[in-house]
C-alpha cells in the first residue's frame, strides 16, 4: 500500500458504521440510507446472528445495500464471508481472529480493502504481515452488540501501537457513542466503528453527522 493509499483508509474509517438486519428494529435499507445522508465514510455488511439472512436473501440484501454505497461514494465491506465479497465484488472484507485467516484472504481478494480484529500488539504485527489494511481494536467499552467479544480494553492496545510507531490505519471499536468517542481518537485511532450508537438511534442520520462532526474536530486537533 502507497502512503497516500494508508491515508485515504485512513480517512475512510472515520465513521465506519457497521450493520446486519438484527442490529435494527427498522427496514435496513431506510437505516443505512440515513447513516449514508449523515455522512458515515465506510460502511461494513455484517449480516450474523441466530435470525440473520442466510444465501439469497442475505445476498440480495447486501447488493442493495452497496448500490447506496456505490452512489455516494463510501466503501462497501462484507464482513468474514469472502465469497459474498467476491461474488459482488464488494471493496473488501473484514475478518476477525476466528474467521477465515487472513493471509488467505489476502490471496483471494487481491487488492481490496482487508480489514482485520485484533486484541494484542502480537496480532497487529502478524495482521500486517498478512496484509491487512487496517486494523480494529475492541471491545474499547461494554457493548450490548457482541456477546462474544474479549474483555474491554479501553484505549490501551490503540495506545501501545501507536508507542511503537506502527502506521497501520487504526479503528476502534465496541460500546462508542457521541460522549465516549473522543478518547478513541486521541489515543491514535484514525476512526471508529459503530453499530447501535447509529443502528438504534431514533435518527440515523443525526447520530452520524454529530459523530462525524467530532471525529473531524478530534483529528483537527492532534
Ligand atoms: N466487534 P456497538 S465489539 C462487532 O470487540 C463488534 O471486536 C467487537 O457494536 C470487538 O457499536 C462489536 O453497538 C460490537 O457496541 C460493536
Amino acid at each position: 500500500m502507497t502512503k497516500a493509499e494508508q491515508q485515504q483508509i485512513k480517512q475512510q474509517l472515520s465513521v465506519y458504521f457497521i450493520m446486519g438486519t438484527t442490529n435494527t428494529t427498522r427496514q435496513p435499507l431506510d437505516v443505512v440510507k440515513e447513516a449514508i445522508q449523515g455522512g458515515i465514510t465506510m460502511f461494513q455488511f455484517r449480516e450474523k446472528g441466530e435470525k440473520a439472512l442466510q444465501g439469497d436473501e442475505k445476498k440480495q440484501l447486501a447488493r442493495q445495500i452497496q448500490a447506496l454505497c456505490q452512489e455516494a461514494n463510501v466503501p462497501f465491506i462484507v464482513n468474514d464471508d469472502v465469497q459474498l465479497a467476491i461474488d459482488l465484488d464488494a471493496d473488501g472484507v473484514h475478518v476477525g481472529q476466528e474467521d477465515t485467516n487472513a493471509k488467505d484472504v489476502r490471496e483471494r481478494i487481491g487488492n481490496k480493502i482487508l480489514g482485520v480484529s485484533t486484541h494484542n500488539l502480537d496480532e497487529v504485527k502478524q495482521a500486517m504481515k498478512d496484509g491487512a489494511d487496517y486494523v480494529g481494536m475492541g471491545p474499547v467499552y461494554p457493548t450490548e452488540t457482541k456477546k462474544d467479544t474479549r474483555s474491554v480494553q479501553g484505549v490501551s492496545l490503540i495506545t501501545e501501537v501507536r508507542r511503537h510507531a506502527l502506521q497501520i490505519p487504526i479503528v476502534g471499536i465496541g460500546g462508542i457513542t457521541y460522549d465516549n468517542a473522543a478518547p478513541v481518537i486521541q489515543a491514535g485511532a484514525d476512526g471508529i466503528s459503530i453499530i447501535s450508537a447509529i443502528s438504534q438511534s431514533a435518527d440515523p442520520k443525526k447520530a452520524a453527522e454529530e459523530l462525524k462532526s467530532l471525529v473531524v474536530a478530534e483529528k483537527a486537533s492532534l
